[in-house]
């Protein structure tokens, strides 16, 4: 392990090219809770420890540790939290640090780091397409903001960015697959030219809380809006389960148990609402605009999967 800090992380931190990424930080956050919150939306604090979190489909280390005879885990994402609160306060949203414990192989994607922030919210008696116009226009109006306010800086990083047209285009998970094979969405986002979304996921491909079509078993009521330019995922989110017994179901069938989720389940039995949301990715969406080849540039304290980290 590595005991100070390098050298390059110091010139990181002077660099012009950090400084505009934490401007485009600062802009982007406002922006979109002013669009929020002129959508009705209400901001909720972050939960950052937790004895229940997102169990995730794909397999990251779990830092947990005990207290007062309690197990909690580090938030993975607020999705459980969100479907709570939701029921209560009918739009949400919460600037969300997560820490994903990633293999150190996803280093490569230049788009994960072990903590980040995603902007994640949550509405009720609501559809996917709702959550998905909403997904566009906090895109699109983060995007118009940078354009706006800050076309030096963007010369600067030698970016250039137009305004994405709304609706996004849409593809089907499966027929997307089917013609572009098994890396599509990677290629599909070096093909488009605009953010675009993918829908209807197959169950195996995500977590238990998306809903299942009732006309369609197996594919989901969900969605990812992926970036153009092969800078792959910006949003991933969906409608969610919220019938007792078909959450119950779909937890066992993914080999997970109750216990795992025992305080989502005990509010869950009372009785849950259709609700629907996603979750952005602070830092990708960063990225994106910037133009940056790798997300480290984005934060001052970098956590890349595999390495050490100060
Ligand atoms: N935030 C996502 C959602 O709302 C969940 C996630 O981050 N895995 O669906």
């Amino acid at each position: 392990m590595q005991e100070t800090v390098t050298y390059e992380l110091k010139e990181h931190l002077k660099s012009e090219r950090l400084k505009i990424a934490l401007e485009v930080n600062t802009l982007i956050r406002r922006k979109m809770s002013d669009i929020l919150v002129k959508e009705g939306f209400i901001e909720i604090p972050p939960v950052i420890f937790s004895s229940v979190t997102d169990p995730l489909n794909h397999p990251v280390y779990d830092p947990t540790f005990d207290y007062e005879g309690t197990r909690y885990s580090l938030t993975k994402s607020m999705i459980f939290h969100k479907q709570m609160i939701v029921q209560a306060i009918p739009k949400v949203y919460t600037f969300s640090p997560n820490v994903r414990l990633e293999t150190a192989d996803k280093a490569k994607s230049g788009r994960h780091l072990l903590e980040f922030t995603q902007l994640d919210l949550e509405m009720l008696d609501s559809t996917r397409e709702d959550a998905m116009k909403i997904g566009e226009k906090l895109v699109s109006g983060a995007i118009k903001e940078v354009t706006e306010k800050m076309p030096g800086k963007l010369k600067i990083l030698g970016r250039e960015l137009h305004v994405p047209k709304t609706p996004f285009k849409v593809y089907k998970y499966t027929e997307a697959k089917e013609k572009y094979g098994k890396d599509f969405e990677q290629t599909l986002s070096e093909l488009e030219k605009e953010p675009f979304w993918i829908i209807d996921i197959p169950l195996k491909e995500r977590e238990f809380y998306d809903r299942e079509k009732d006309d369609e078993k197996g594919i989901l009521r969900d969605m990812d809006l992926m970036y153009p330019e092969g800078f792959n995922e910006a949003i991933s989110g969906g409608e969610r389960e919220y019938e007792i017994e078909r959450i119950k179901e779909r937890i066992l069938a993914k080999g997970q148990t109750f216990e795992q989720f025992k305080w989502f389940l005990d509010y869950a039995e009372g009785g849950l609402r259709l609700s629907s949301g996603f979750g952005i990715g602070i830092e990708r969406l960063i990225r994106y605009i910037c133009g940056f080849e790798r997300i480290e540039e984005t934060h001052p304290f970098p956590k890349t999967p595999g390495k050490f980290s100060i």
